[in-house]
């Protein structure tokens, strides 16, 4: 890996590795305009662009057109050009001219067009001070992910519980909405490790607070769902409430801890909570300052946040007064976002950050906020916490994925989003996001039978496998689509795998490796292989091919060597040679089919409701090979390590 700089960059933090000086750009053409500098490369007929994090469309980015400019955009669709994170690494591969890897530093807005509209070519369009060109070499994308990923430090590792299933409704009040998702699961015998509470737990939406009628005793209320199991997972929004008396307004006023306005009073914006201040994360001290903050919170025995709004979202402001008009108007008019001028674009350009002593205005380093709040909050539990914390954000810049994971925000109970679901999983895998998911049965819109249980069977997957849906929408809790075998059946089978799927994370987020990897990955002379958007490898030895269509019970999945089919019913895993090439599978509802690479084995354990029940030890292998090498530690305690493998050699 090499670095080119332009003009004068500001430092992300997302390399944390040193890097040489390139001499000259390699693979692109320059050229600069007033406000642009424009990088371009031709690409060949056959060139596969993959990475970019969390953007709209296909693992093959070709033929799109995206916009890193952090937005709240719910309901977005293929093409919507901005999502929550910017994630500005990309591979080109090319079978006649082999790979490189291009990371464009900077948290300034940047777009990429991928032969856009037919062009052939890869353009990428830099705004503000400056820049860090990363360009990496190497024979496959999957070799240059890992230089990649090794310069950008090891990626964030949850406790064990977080990787058990997680159930979460915008609208949940009381005790008692907590207590019948419980006893909705655990009745069923569907598995539940933990539970999200969303702005509704806290006193007027005031974060750092717990709303008084709701939860009397939150600490006793938490440590009861312990006992059951289940582990309650606050959110956390990025706006704080101006209200004398509010503690977090207080001290972060009296302190300076928030952004300015033009003219150095603290910007004020509304969102949730009516008329907030955000926190200035760019300062060391606010970061600590609310990194601490979370204490308020784990008193009470909890372990695990989610950060939301952290875009930042705004609803409306002074310099936007018809921002929420103004975004419905985005919905409805998609052109206006596609140039991204949508009406949050005023007030970025209204509010200041002081960074060592000098004012630097938001929108130039916008793409940095919600990673910057992370890096709070991760540094925070780290401190407050002995063990393990729990923790992903909205919105995310590399870097980011060193804290915390991240879910890919506010999707539709929808097919189409279902698929995006797996499409999204290795970019963000290249960029150091492991730990990640998306809202399984779809956020806005009403989810039905079918849809949820296909969903789930591709979350199983999935590190982050959380149920969420909006206010409004139907009840999607996993009883309540009549039978609830199919559900119990499908959900087991991600406790049943825990064992490897957890040892896989590991050991791909301690070498710097892929979790979930496109097939071109590992068969990049594999044409079939390469053109193949819907299966993905998970770990070195599963490959998945969800059902993703409404109505099929079947279909068409491509083996790129002899495989393993393996079936699971809810009680067995039966398994069966699959010979190389295309086969034809039926997925009955209730039933999940996947894959083991040829002469692979992989250790499975037993039933479980929830983690507290795993063993990673007790585990039997699964497959035609005869040994597995296993990951293997507490789950919970910060003593990991790649050293931390035992073989697992059949009896
Ligand atoms: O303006 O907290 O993406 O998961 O349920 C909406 C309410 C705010 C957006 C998050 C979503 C969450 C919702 N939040």
């Amino acid at each position: 890996m090499k670095v080119i700089t332009y003009g004068t960059p500001f430092a992300t933090d997302a390399v944390v590795r040193p890097c040489p000086v390139g001499d000259q750009l390699q693979h692109f053409t320059y050229t600069e305009t007033d406000i642009l500098r424009i990088f371009s490369c031709p690409l060949g007929d056959k060139a596969i662009v993959y990475g970019l994090g969390e953007t709209m469309r296909g693992i093959n980015k070709r033929g799109g057109r995206y916009v890193s400019y952090n937005t709240d955009t719910a309901n977005h669709q293929e093409n919507t050009p901005s999502l929550y994170g910017s994630h500005n690494f990309l591979i080109v591969d090319d079978p006649d001219s082999g790979c490189f890897g291009a990371f464009f530093d900077t948290p300034s807005r940047v777009t990429f067009e991928v032969d856009w509209k037919g062009s052939g070519a890869l353009t990428v369009s830099c705004e503000g001070q400056g820049l860090r060109l990363y360009l990496l070499e190497g024979e496959t994308a999957a070799e240059i992910t890992h230089e990649f990923r090794e310069a950008i430090g090891r990626s964030y590792i949850p406790p064990l519980w977080a990787f058990g299933f997680g159930q979460s409704r915008w609208g949940y009040k009381t005790e008692k909405d907590f207590d019948d998702v419980v006893s909705g699961y655990r009745n069923h015998h569907i598995p539940l490790d933990w539970i999200c509470m969303d702005i509704d737990y806290m006193d007027r939406f005031i974060d750092f607070t717990v709303h008084p009628k709701r939860f009397p005793d939150l600490k006793a209320y938490a440590d009861k769902l312990r006992q059951e199991g289940v582990r309650l997972v606050p959110i956390i929004d990025a706006g704080i409430k101006i209200e004398p008396g509010n503690e977090t307004y207080d001290v972060g006023a009296a302190n300076g801890y928030f952004c300015l306005n033009h003219e150095g009073k603290p910007f004020q914006a509304a969102v949730w909570p009516g008329l907030t201040h955000f926190p200035d994360f760019f300062q060391p001290e606010a970061r600590a300052w609310f990194g601490s903050r979370y204490q308020v919170l784990t008193d009470k025995g909890i372990e695990g946040f989610w950060n939301d709004m952290n875009e930042p979202s705004i609803f409306y402001s002074e310099y936007n007064p018809k921002g929420a008009i103004g975004r419905l108007k985005d919905l409805i008019h998609p052109q206006e976002a596609e140039t991204g001028e949508n009406s949050t674009y005023q007030d970025y350009k209204n509010f200041y950050h002081r960074i060592d002593g000098e004012l630097v205005l938001h929108h130039e380093v916008h793409n940095l906020y919600g990673a910057l709040m992370t890096r709070a909050s991760g540094e925070g539990l780290e401190q407050l916490l002995p063990g393990r914390y729990l923790l992903f954000s909205r919105s995310s810049y590399i870097g980011a994925h060193r804290y915390g994971g991240i879910w890919t925000g506010d999707n539709s109970s929808s097919w189409a989003l279902l698929k995006q679901n797996l499409y999204h999983m290795p970019g963000l895998n290249m960029c150091g996001f492991l730990y990640t998911g998306a809202d399984t049965g779809g956020f806005g819109g009403n989810a039905d039978r079918e849809l949820l249980l296909r969903w789930l069977a591709l979350s199983a997957f999935t590190p982050l496998m959380r149920n969420h849906t909006a206010l409004g929408t139907r009840r999607q809790e996993c009883y309540q689509f009549g039978d609830t075998q199919a559900f119990a059946n499908v959900i087991s089978l991600r406790y049943r795998l825990l064992p490897y799927l957890y040892s896989e994370f590991m050991k791909a987020a301690l070498n710097g490796e892929m979790y979930m990897q496109p097939l071109g990955f590992v068969w990049p002379q594999d044409e079939n292989a390469r053109a193949c958007e819907d299966q993905l490898l998970v770990g070195q030895c599963v490959m998945i091919a969800p059902i993703l269509e409404q109505g099929a019970l079947t279909r068409k999945v491509y083996l790129p060597t002899p495989m393993t089919e393996v079936r699971w019913d809810g009680a067995r895993f039966r398994t069966r040679a699959a010979a190389q090439g295309w086969r034809d599978i039926t997925v009955p509802l209730d039933e999940v089919v996947f894959f083991l690479r040829d002469g692979a084995a992989i250790p499975v354990g037993g039933p479980a409701q929830c983690t507290d029940q795993v063993s990673l030890e007790q585990v039997q292998l699964l497959g035609p090979g005869s040994t597995y090498q296993q990951y293997l530690d507490d789950g919970q305690t910060r003593e990991y390590g790649p050293d931390h493998i035992r073989t697992l050699t059949r009896a």
